[in-house]
């Protein structure tokens, strides 16, 4: 941890937090109505998704899953357009026509959450290949998850990709699961990251609980990439403690594997680290939490106060 520095640190916690309390919020809000359409929970995936995103230098480029909140909070998205897209509001990230599944932002590189599994694939293999042709020198980190490997898009990108030495980061968030389908019954290896020898690319697998692991290894994935050689591919292992959207009974999973899971929290196992190699007061840690808190507060009470948006605008930003 010596070798981090303390804004990283403190970063990381922030993050962290914020994506935890921000789906709180969201399911609570689900639970009174107060919210049209599905969402996807990613409680238990904040490590992946934060350590991953800040790897990245300044101007890199995302882009998100269905499952995207966490993702788009370790960006460094504003949580209170992000709640404002979530309600509906014209203040949103996409002016409330969105949702939760679609939120894009692409002044801050966020080229888009998707509701399409394995959607992000060939949408980074063109925004990496305008990277290329342009030289800016930036790379594109493309999250995914475990079932979307099964998919022609995956594989088709993965080739074209390593093919053309584009500079992306394949980062498929392995959560056990795709809906209630087992990945022992969706795939017949242990590692995604396997697939990987099939394209001629580098494939790890990694430890998705853990940020400083995370942050380390996308960190020199993202050298790799930039240098020129092409893309990789991270498998980061991780669970969701919630349902797949918000209409699952859970019927697949035992309580015990979740409970197993929440042994190992992402946000936990970093204040051990905190707390372990004293780089961090207690107090102070206190301090970040609240803070995250009080930001998702803050969202909220934003969103809540924004306007819905006017009838007219309903054609407007659909065609392009
Ligand atoms: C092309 C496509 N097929 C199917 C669906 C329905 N669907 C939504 S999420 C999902 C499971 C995706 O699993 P995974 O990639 O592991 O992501 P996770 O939900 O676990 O984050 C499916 C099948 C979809 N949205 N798009
Ligand atoms: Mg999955």
């Amino acid at each position: 941890m010596m070798e981090f520095d303390k804004e990283l640190l403190t970063k990381m916690y922030y993050r962290m937090n914020q994506a935890r309390f921000f789906e709180e919020k969201v399911a609570w809000l689900f639970s009174r109505g107060q919210v049209h359409g599905t969402t996807h929970l990613s409680m238990g995936q904040e490590g992946s998704a934060v350590g991953a995103c800040l790897a990245l230098d300044e101007g890199d480029l995302v882009s998100l899953t269905h499952r995207g909140h966490s993702q788009a909070i370790g960006f460094g998205l504003d949580v209170k357009l992000m709640m404002a897209e979530f309600l509906g509001k014209e203040t949103g990230y996409c002016k409330g026509k969105g949702g939760s599944m679609h939120i894009a932002d692409l002044k801050s590189g966020n080229i888009g959450a998707n509701g399409v599994v394995g959607g992000g694939y060939p949408l980074s293999c063109g925004a990496a290949l305008t990277q290329k042709y342009k030289k800016t020198g930036k790379v594109v980190l493309c999250f995914a998850g475990d079932g979307s490997t099964n998919e022609g898009n995956f594989h088709e990108s993965l080739n074209l990709a390593s093919v053309w030495k584009l500079p992306v980061i394949f980062y498929v968030e392995n959560n056990l699961y795709g809906m209630s389908t087992p990945i022992e019954k969706h795939m017949n290896i242990e590692n995604i990251s396997d697939r990987a020898a099939a394209y001629g690319i580098p494939g790890l697998t990694i430890d998705g609980n853990d940020i400083i692991e995370v942050y380390k290894i996308v960190r020199k994935a993202r050298q790799y990439a930039h240098s020129g050689k092409g893309p990789v591919l991270i498998e980061s292992k991780t669970y969701r403690y919630n349902g797949h959207s918000k209409s699952d009974a859970q019927v697949y999973r035992s309580k015990e594997e979740v409970e197993a899971w929440r042994q190992k929290d992402p946000i936990t196992r970093f204040e051990r680290y905190l707390e372990e190699d004293k780089v961090m007061l207690p107090d102070q840690m206190v301090q970040i939490k609240e803070a995250a808190y009080q930001s998702i507060e803050d969202a909220v009470e934003f969103a809540k106060n924004s306007p819905e948006p006017p009838v007219t605008a309903v054609l407007e930003d659909v065609y392009a």
